[in-house]
């Protein structure tokens, strides 16, 4: 295994039309969740990945397994559970510049998720552990399972790589804050939102966020800045790397996941920090041109085709 994650993976209704979510009448469904759509954005570039859950023993969660099953993920560690439902949520396209989303997720199969679920040999195959700060939102059981990955992690030498993923729907501010540097201080790479690092910190900067999660003992930190583009900061090194332009963002739902996944796959590649961090770039850029979050995901040869043709 190159990359193993866990967290919750939902099925999505996708609306059809904008305004409000009372007033659509028609969705088509997806299959996202952050965890799952880096790792299926990985496998699509060719590196062997795994995730562990629970689904329901319904027909979401069976919809869910055979999506990643054919995208490439394994899911031998993916547990289906009897008594709890899949989760799900709901998109709105409130209008051309914001999108909302709804979730269906209290109590769903995922977040019984516990520490019994990470089989050590399993997770200490990989070379990277790939953490969200959502899974540590979802319940007091998801919480412990993330610090339990984290130490076998550890333990068998994996890097800990962390994106805070923010969600203020989830959980309180100052358990999510709390919680979120708790994760960051285990980690050895972190790619924050700008936002989130002003959230964390207060800090405006990507000089200053990166600053402040160099002194929690993180080595590597990327901050990403949307269509800007990032800020790396790693051992004494530092730069901007400039986005590649979008014309049209269709949905800007996954980019930050399809950003981990080629900033992962430039790490497992062992390129320059800075082209790792292009390919993330790259990805996030193309992402946000297709409907749903796993759609736009490219394959190595598209990647490099848009990272060649397009100029950032
Ligand atoms: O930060 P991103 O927009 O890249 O993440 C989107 C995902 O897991 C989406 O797939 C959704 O299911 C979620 O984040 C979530 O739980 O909010
Ligand atoms: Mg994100």
């Amino acid at each position: 295994m190159d990359v193993i994650s866990l967290g919750e993976t939902m099925v999505l209704f996708n609306p059809h039309s904008t305004g409000k979510m009372r007033y659509c009448q028609d969705f088509s469904t997806k299959v996202a969740g952050a965890e799952s759509n880096t790792l299926i954005g990985l496998s699509k570039l060719g590196y062997q990945t795994g995730w562990i859950s629970r689904v329901g023993k319904d027909e979401l969660g069976a919809r869910i397994l055979s999506t990643l099953k054919g995208e490439g993920v394994d899911v031998s560690f993916v547990i289906r559970d009897e008594e709890s439902p899949t989760g799900l949520f709901l998109k709105e396209k409130t209008n051309e510049r914001q999108t909302k989303v709804f979730y269906y997720r209290k109590e769903s199969a995922a977040s019984f998720m516990s520490e019994g679920d990470i089989n050590e040999e399993y997770l200490s195959s990989a070379k990277y552990l790939y953490i969200t700060g959502i899974t540590p939102a979802l319940s007091s059981s998801c919480y412990d399972s993330v610090f339990h990955s984290i130490k076998i992690a550890k333990k068998h030498g994996l890097k800990v790589v962390f994106d805070p993923n923010l969600r203020k729907t989830l959980w309180g501010e100052h358990e999510a804050r709390e919680t979120l540097i708790d994760v960051a201080k285990e980690a050895d790479i972190i790619l924050p939102g700008i936002s989130e690092g002003e959230f964390l910190f207060g800090e405006q900067t990507p000089e200053e966020i990166c600053s402040q999660f160099h002194q929690l003992g993180v080595e590597t930190v990327v901050v990403k800045l949307g269509e800007k583009g990032a800020y790396y900061s790693s051992e004494g090194e530092a730069s901007y790397i400039e986005g590649y332009p979008v014309h049209k963002v269709v949905d800007p739902i996954g980019a930050g996941d399809g950003f981990a996944a080629g900033f992962l796959s430039g790490l497992l590649d062992h390129v320059p920090l800075q082209e790792a961090v292009k390919r993330g770039c790259a990805i996030g850029a193309i992402v946000v041109t297709v409907e749903g979050d796993i759609e736009g995901l490219p394959d190595k040869e598209e990647l490099y085709h848009f990272m060649n043709t397009i100029t950032s």
